[in-house]
């Protein structure tokens, strides 16, 4: 059964003239980009091919090989529990984000960018899956674990000739089955052991769940209860979390900035492919700036007027971003950034409130773990030198789910054959007007996460805290903050959401009792 609001790759006959259009736009920017780019020339399949036979265009359009081979380098950088605000592009004064910023000056920014869930292990889910996490057993932080019957965005990329690696916080399943690890890892949980490299991913250095900031191997000392310090070497005591890779247990010390740590082994990994001459796909999920939050002085003295505690989250954001810059320089000094999708995101909202711990998602209401919008509402750029005009903002809404739609129809293969949730955003990417941009400003989005709901329909919300028993329609084109609450004046559209929503979480039901496969 394929859901109301689910695309389906039907959706893409619907108006052959919008295609035909855009596609010819996007195979004219992809012969342009495969002549100037020294990688990802020889021996793939053709890009866009299966789509362009499918819509009969084939003979419409001149395919150079060089056109057909042109498979962009893709990167998805998550951070961990950063609020909207908590980035200078949206307007954070005071943080110190400089490379995000300048992404967002040269890529396309998403207003309305949605991680699935409001807390983490289930967005990570969406992210490689394209659908909403209960439909296979994530529903929220610590449970389950990525099915071996879902398809993966590495498994999907991986067949397509890319070479495919995950660097940082995995949280979809434990690393290890033997002893104690993480969360839940070790032989207490084996059935929930779940490495990267069993869905798609050629290597991995990765923890299970959070660590520190800094000195990630090692537990930091609260500050006075209120806050944590970087550990001294003398009182070291293990955290209990611990890097894996498929050699097993990383026994190194890791010392210093953990994005630095988890960038230094992404950036080894893209420059050995670059030289392969493989495309990529590379996964960073900082673990910043989950708690705990440390940072080193050269971080921290950047808001030294602060209090420690906000020195410390947004030491260890600005360390963060620090990392991307490194990332955006490598990529350019190799060559392959014109043709390098990076993305950026946060898994979910901040933990804080704005006035007693850092983390902000002002204007929004809500933070972790929420369904209004400051819970699932998070930064989002991608930078696509080729493909995308810099310094755009847009405010439709996308999700985390929809990057494996986005990536299938730009390499022209097939949709898994089971409900998706996201749609792919390529006509948002390329911002021309048309039905199926229209499609997507109009989408139908849904949430849950413990008793909470929320339907997203355009720019209304339809959200309840208590599986519907007490209704909130919002509409957020005016009421960003949702502090207006529409339902007693709006009982037809909050009927025809409600049913929606149900007729959807249905659908999850469906999936999650094993229909899908
Ligand atoms: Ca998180």
């Amino acid at each position: 059964m394929i859901p109301a609001g689910t695309p389906t790759v039907m959706r893409h006959h619907e108006n052959q003239q919008d295609e035909s259009t855009l596609l010819h736009h996007f195979l004219q920017k992809y012969e342009r980009v495969a002549a100037e780019s020294p990688v990802n020339k020889v021996g793939f399949l053709p890009i866009c091919v299966q789509m362009l036979l499918c819509l009969g265009l084939v003979n419409m359009i001149p395919l150079t090989s060089q056109a057909a081979s042109a498979k962009p380098n893709i990167v998805l950088i998550m951070a961990d529990d950063l609020g909207w605000s908590d980035v200078g592009f949206n307007g954070n004064s005071v943080v110190r984000t400089p490379q995000l910023d300048a992404m967002a000056s040269n890529g396309l920014v998403f207003d309305r960018f949605y991680a699935a869930a409001p807390v983490c292990s289930p967005t990570r889910g969406s992210c490689l899956t394209g659908r909403h996490p209960y439909r296979y057993g994530i529903p929220t932080a610590n449970a389950g674990h990525m099915l071996p019957e879902e398809v993966t965005l590495a498994e999907i990329l991986k067949e397509q000739g890319y070479a495919t690696g995950h660097f940082g916080k995995w949280h979809l399943g434990t690393l290890t089955k033997e002893g104690k690890d993480s969360n839940r890892g070790g032989d207490r949980n084996q059935q929930h052991y779940a490495p990267p490299t069993e869905y798609g991913f050629d290597t991995y250095f990765s923890t299970e769940a959070k660590v520190p900031t800094w000195d990630s191997q090692w537990a930091p000392p609260k500050h006075g209860g209120k806050w944590w310090d970087p550990v001294a070497p003398t009182k070291r005591k293990s955290y209990g979390t611990s890097y894996w890779t498929p050699d097993g247990r990383v026994d190194e010390a890791l010392e210093g900035d953990d994005s630095k740590v988890i960038m230094d082994r992404a950036v080894e990994f893209i420059e050995g492919t670059v030289k392969a001459e493989q495309p990529f796909f590379t996964v960073v999920w900082f673990h910043a700036p989950h708690l705990p939050v440390v940072s080193g002085k050269r971080w921290t003295d950047l808001y030294a007027t602060l209090g420690g505690y906000h020195r410390n989250y947004y030491g260890c954001i600005s360390a963060l971003d620090h990392q991307v810059g490194r990332l955006r320089a490598k990529l350019d000094e190799l060559g392959v950034k014109k043709n390098t999708m990076v993305w950026f995101c946060a898994d979910n909202g901040p933990e804080g409130q704005s006035f007693s711990a850092p983390g902000s998602a002002w204007p929004l209401s809500g933070r972790k773990r929420s369904l209004r919008e400051g819970g699932i509402r998070v930064p989002g750029i991608l930078e696509w030198p080729a493909m995308v005009s810099g310094g755009r903002r847009t405010n439709v809404p996308a999700v985390t789910s929809d990057y494996l739609p986005t990536i299938v129809e730009i390499l022209g293969t097939s949709l898994p054959d089971r409900p998706v949730d996201g749609m792919s955003l390529i006509p948002v990417i390329a911002g021309k007007s048309n039905e199926r941009l229209k499609a997507i400003e109009t989408r139908k989005l849904g949430f849950q996460s413990a008793k909470q709901f929320a339907w997203m329909h355009g720019s209304l919300k339809y959200y309840s805290p208590d599986m519907g028993e007490t209704d909130f329609l919002f509409d957020l084109n005016s009421d960003i903050s949702e502090s207006s609450n529409l339902a007693q004046k709006r009982p037809e559209a909050l009927r025809i959401m409600k049913l929606a929503f149900l007729d959807w979480r249905q659908s999850c039901v469906d999936s999650a009792n094993g229909e899908d496969y």
